[in-house]
């Protein structure tokens, strides 16, 4: 039983056309197709790796924001014992038949204890990715567009109660602690927690306010590529947040940077590999600075208060 990985993120935009625009021209990300989420329109992308239909889906809504995060589980059983051990914590889980939602078949959904709207899913369509399964090239096309990156890596989220999301996460959905940010006092002001992947995170709450989404990060393969994002986003005149630099945290290379309508995205690569049995890393709140940005050793007021 557990959590597979990051399976799409699901975020309401004021302009679906700039966005559109951006996502898939800049960001480089495939169009999967367009339609409406309870009457407003709306839009699902893919990248080109990736086999389930899609990773995000957008929706117009005249406030900027997060809709919820739907990560994927191992078996079909898992939703029911979820749905238990949910309900058990004190959670209100509802169920989404299939057929409701675009891509994917049952679903449950819930509120975590910092306030974002989490799913559950097992069957997701596989509509496979842009290589196909015979004779397959190594690499994409190389006239795609934009950035491009092969996969969504992890989401970032907000809580008042840093600890109680960790628990929640941990102990309920049996994600793994792998680093710590600690306050003086030992209570964490950031943790970053992984499925069953071996990355360092697929999943990170940092303290903000409740309900808010801080970013989510698409992996590219290796340092030169987020050297080519950085150029791809200048030369398009989007607004570069932080870097390129490395994270002491996780150890990634990263650049972050705002969609034109003001929510933050980063493109990843690096990191250590994690084995179920790996020690947790701690940071204490001097050396954040660090741990954020390794080489600037800045903790940057934008990059920790604005959020959407
Ligand atoms: C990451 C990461 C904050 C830390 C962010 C770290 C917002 O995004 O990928 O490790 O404090
Ligand atoms: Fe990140």
């Amino acid at each position: 039983m557990g959590i597979l990985r990051l399976a799409h993120v699901d975020v309401r935009t004021p302009d679906l056309d700039l966005a559109t625009a951006y996502y898939t021209q800049v960001m480089g990300l495939q169009l999967v197709q367009r339609g409406t989420v309870e009457g407003s329109d709306a839009a699902w992308f893919k990248c080109w790796d990736e086999e389930d239909h899609h990773s995000l889906r957008l929706r117009y809504h005249p406030r900027a924001g997060l809709d919820s995060f739907t990560f994927r589980v191992e078996s079909e059983d898992d939703l029911h014992d979820f749905e238990k051990r949910l309900e058990a914590y004190g959670a209100q889980v509802s169920r989404v038949s299939r057929g409701e939602a675009v891509g994917q078949g049952e679903s449950i959904r819930f509120e975590v204890p910092s306030g974002q709207i989490m799913e559950l899913v097992w069957e997701i369509e596989k509509t496979g990715n842009l290589l196909g399964k015979r004779n397959p090239a190594p690499a994409p096309p190389p006239d795609l567009p934009g950035i491009a990156p092969p996969r969504v890596d992890h989401l970032l989220v907000n809580a008042e109660e840093v600890a109680e999301a960790c628990k929640f996460f941990t102990e309920v959905l049996g994600l793994r602690l792998t680093e710590q940010v600690l306050d003086g006092n030992g209570h964490q002001l950031g943790v970053w927690l992984a499925g069953r992947t071996n990355s360092p995170h697929d999943l990170a709450v940092v303290n903000g306010p409740n309900g808010a989404l801080h970013h989510w990060a698409y992996w590219l393969d290796d340092w030169d590529h987020i050297r080519k994002a950085a150029d791809i986003l200048a030369f398009n005149g989007v607004q570069i947040d932080q870097g390129p630099t490395r994270h002491g945290v996780t150890r990634g290379n990263t650049i972050y940077f705002f969609d034109p309508l003001g929510i933050r995205n980063e493109v990843f690569t690096g990191g250590y590999w994690v084995d179920p049995d790996k020690e947790i890393i701690t940071w204490t709140e001097q050396e954040f600075g660090k741990g954020l940005f390794y080489y600037e050793n800045v903790v940057s007021q934008r990059f920790l208060r604005m959020h959407t």
